[in-house]
């Protein structure tokens, strides 16, 4: 539903920056084109303590997995198991192994997860200045498969806002700005360089699991990034390639400022091609980090390739 006085996010981001045709017409991987070998090498170079950490949460867990308000947790289902033997309805193969199969549905957003660059827009145009009519039926341009066949590796930074405001979680709807990055950085003794993969810990998916869920969902607000001129031209200038959050949306549900609700995924997403992680959990990797001082890792992470897929399911790997 409109609200009134809340600008289109057309107006809104009416000066913002774009990245269209900047890594040619045909491009849909967008800011992923600047992680380059130099940018892989660089990630390569942190890796000094043999330490491995994954990203994803877990998916398809009976108690439910973290998804955005009207999507539903993903349900995975046996479709064939020791009880169809048991009964005498398990089929027999020469040899007489026996088998389990299941099947599951899921929103490709619904767990840690890529978004295509082709997910959000407005004006009829997704990334790139692809018609918007190319995403019926499936995304025929910018999908997810394109970051799948990509990949990202690169060297990641792990900002973490809650640790830096002395919270286990943040508050719903709390906000920070790119500044509060760099002073989260700057406590962490840590510097976000030129084309680092961003990423940045709220504490909010961990606490999915700790809290009562209908408490979690209750008036969702979710903590984040919130938008600014100078905050989208700082993701420009640093050429961040990739942000990923513990959060289902990777910025505050709601800009406090103008009204718009998530208007960073397009001003980052449709706008300057920047990929979204969301949905990551890094709270072991957080406590790691705070304890040996290393804030830089690398990260790498491929999407399942679903052809014209929205998003894709992702557990990325961290090593140190
Ligand atoms: C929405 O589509 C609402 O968000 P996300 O990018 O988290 O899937």
């Amino acid at each position: 539903m409109e609200a009134k006085n809340v600008p289109h996010v057309r107006e809104l981001l009416e000066n913002s920056p774009k990245n269209w045709g900047k890594w040619g017409p045909d491009d849909e991987v967008g800011s992923l084109n600047y992680l380059t070998s130099a940018e892989i090498l660089k990630g390569i170079a942190t890796v000094k303590q043999g330490k491995s950490f994954t990203l994803q949460v877990r998916m398809g867990d009976p108690d439910g997995d973290p998804v955005w308000p009207g999507r539903q947790s993903a349900k995975r289902m046996s479709v064939m198991d020791r009880g169809h033997y048991n009964c005498g309805k398990g089929p027999r193969f020469p040899g007489s192994y026996e088998y389990a199969d299941d099947v599951m549905f899921m929103y490709l957003q619904g767990s840690t997860q890529y978004d295509a660059l082709g997910h959000v827009w407005y004006d009829d145009q997704i990334w790139n200045g692809y018609d918007a009519d190319t995403t019926i039926g499936g995304l025929a341009k910018a999908s997810v498969c394109a970051i799948g066949e990509r990949g990202v590796v690169g060297r990641g930074v792990l900002i973490d806002i809650a640790r830096h405001r002395n919270k286990e979680v943040l508050e719903p709807g709390e906000t920070f700005t790119h500044l509060d990055l760099l002073a989260a950085a700057k406590a962490q003794g840590v510097t976000i360089e030129k084309r680092d993969i961003l990423i940045i810990r709220t504490g909010w998916i961990g606490s999915f699991y700790k809290r009562d869920h209908a408490e979690f969902y209750a008036n969702f607000k979710e903590p984040g990034l919130t938008y600014s001129p100078e905050l989208v031209q700082w993701f420009q200038d640093m050429e961040i390639p990739n942000l990923v959050t513990d959060t289902i949306a990777n910025e505050v549900t709601v800009d406090p400022v103008s009204g718009c609700e998530l208007p960073l995924h397009n001003a980052l997403m449709r706008n300057l091609g920047v990929t979204l992680t969301e949905i990551a959990q890094l709270d072991l990797l957080a406590d790691d980090c705070a304890a040996d001082g290393q804030w830089t890792f690398l990260y790498a992470a491929a999407p399942l390739k679903v052809v014209g897929g929205t998003g894709a399911p992702v557990n990325p790997i961290v090593l140190k």
